[in-house]
């Protein structure tokens, strides 16, 4: 497995499988509820969740309480439903509150112009081809989202850890592959799904527990490849570069661009595709020659596909230069303003300057302690204010322990923070990285 590992290309989710024992820090037991209910509650949600639609508010602020139900085009979602008190349930009020926003389908936002010049490329080049899908239900299966498409059972992906759960069979997808298999057996040859993924992950200016993925699929018969005298795979591997170079070039025009071999248990061989950003190489996509397993028990045992996972996100980072993710869910008419409808070449200018503010907090970690439980406490108290949480010193003493040194820096993209503002985060963010996460403050 070659895999460079860059700034910003942290091991994400699919590259690694970690074969420990490490479970779960978080208490997990069976759920209560048959499966038929379960089955017939995530069909009420896709319903409800299909004409999903959330209005900005344009003074909704971070320390506001998050509303108790979801209107979602005219039906009420509760939000004991989705945010429960119960072990084996981990979303937070925070990513309920970011359900059904659907940034990928408003036509003026960076996300949705961006959806849009994507799906321009691929009907210029497959005119009629591939169908189109950006309001599937977030709330799947765990078997749609890992088992469907081959994640070991004890893939990390799976864990309490990496992944949001509702409870232990359904969860906020984590990647628009979720819907792979479901649509190969519904018989779609070519597609496109768009939408709104969640995953407990560090905290950086390209990192965001809520992102939003573009998926593609193309199935090749062999008539296709029989007369290009290669065989299956790497005819589709040839294409699939081909096609996602072309569709960069569309975007970008010029730009630095290089292919990594990875790893993906739903793809043979898999290619991650970084581009050079901000003096370092950014990882956009991830795709593959889609593993024969996953066609077979769609019952396409002749045919051999390719599959590409695109992060929404960095490629619009690139495309309009803008330098945080936390930005794509700003409601500031000084961001929202810079962009319009249909127009790519927007370069987006930065409106604040305002200066960070660190503060460092060092303590003894637990067995249990893991650095997306940390992020998840800072983001429940901190919100958007956090820019990011980065570790900056390690060590164990001779008694075996170890300590960890966080540094968090706070900003705010609109506005100056108040010294008091941000002394009263670090104190809760330290009260509740005491209590939650079992550790010792030094
Ligand atoms: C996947 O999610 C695979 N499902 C992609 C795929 C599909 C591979 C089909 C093969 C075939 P990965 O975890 O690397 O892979 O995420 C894909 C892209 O999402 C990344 O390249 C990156 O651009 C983006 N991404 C990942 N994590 C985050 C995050 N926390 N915030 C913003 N973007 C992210
Ligand atoms: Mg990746």
């Amino acid at each position: 497995m070659a895999f460079t590992p860059t700034l910003f290309s942290k091991a994400s989710l699919f590259q690694t499988i970690h074969h420990s024992n490490q479970r779960p820090s978080m208490a997990f037991t069976p759920t209560l509820f048959s499966k038929v209910s379960l089955f017939s509650y995530r069909r009420t949600f896709c319903i409800q969740l299909a004409s999903a639609f959330h209005e900005f508010q344009p003074n909704k602020k971070w320390r506001q309480p998050v509303a108790s139900v979801l209107k979602l085009g005219g039906v009420k979602i509760a939000k004991d439903e989705i945010v429960r008190d119960n072990p084996t349930n981990n979303v937070p009020d925070s990513i309920f509150s970011k359900l059904g926003m659907q940034l990928h389908r408003r036509d003026q936002h960076p996300l949705g112009i961006l959806k849009n010049a994507i799906y321009d490329y691929f009907d210029t080049n497959y005119p009629n081809k591939f169908d189109k899908f950006d309001d599937l239900c977030p709330i799947v299966s765990t078997i749609a989202n890992f088992d469907d498409v081959l994640v070991p059972a004890d893939h990390v992906s799976r864990s309490y850890i990496d992944s949001y759960y509702v409870d232990s069979e359904t969860v906020l997808r984590c990647h628009t592959s979720a819907h792979q298999a479901e649509l190969l057996r519904g018989g779609h040859t070519h597609f496109l799904v768009t939408g709104d993924v969640y995953r407990r992950d560090s905290i950086d200016s390209t990192h965001y527990p809520v992102f939003h993925q573009m998926e593609g699929v193309r199935v090749f018969t062999p008539a296709d490849w029989e007369a290009s005298g290669t065989d299956a795979t790497s005819y589709a591997a040839e294409d699939l570069k081909k096609c996602l170079e072309g569709l960069a070039r569309h975007l970008f025009g010029g730009v630095e661009m290089r292919w990594i071999d990875t790893y993906f248990p739903f793809t043979n061989p898999s290619f991650e595709l970084e581009i050079y950003f901000q003096d370092d190489w950014l990882e956009v996509l991830g795709c593959g020659v889609m593993e024969q397993e996953i066609l077979k028990r769609s019952g396409r045992v002749d045919n051999v596909a390719w599959a590409f996972g695109l992060g929404l996100e960095r490629l619009a980072m690139v495309l309009f230069d803008i330098p945080d993710i936390r930005l794509f869910w700003s409601n500031d008419e000084r961001f929202t303003s810079q962009f319009s409808k249909g127009q790519l070449g927007i370069k987006f200018k930065p409106f604040s300057k305002y200066p960070p503010c660190y503060k460092d907090m060092s303590f003894w970690i637990s067995d249990s302690f893991t650095e997306n439980n940390l992020c998840e406490v800072v983001r429940g108290i901190a919100g958007d204010l956090v820019e990011e949480v980065k570790l900056i010193d390690n060590f164990t003493n001779k008694k075996g322990m170890t300590s960890h040194c966080y540094r968090i820096a706070y900003r705010s993209m609109e506005r100056s923070l108040t010294d008091e503002e941000i002394n009263d985060l670090q104190w809760r963010v330290r009260e509740q990285v005491e209590t939650k996460l079992l550790v010792v403050l030094r």
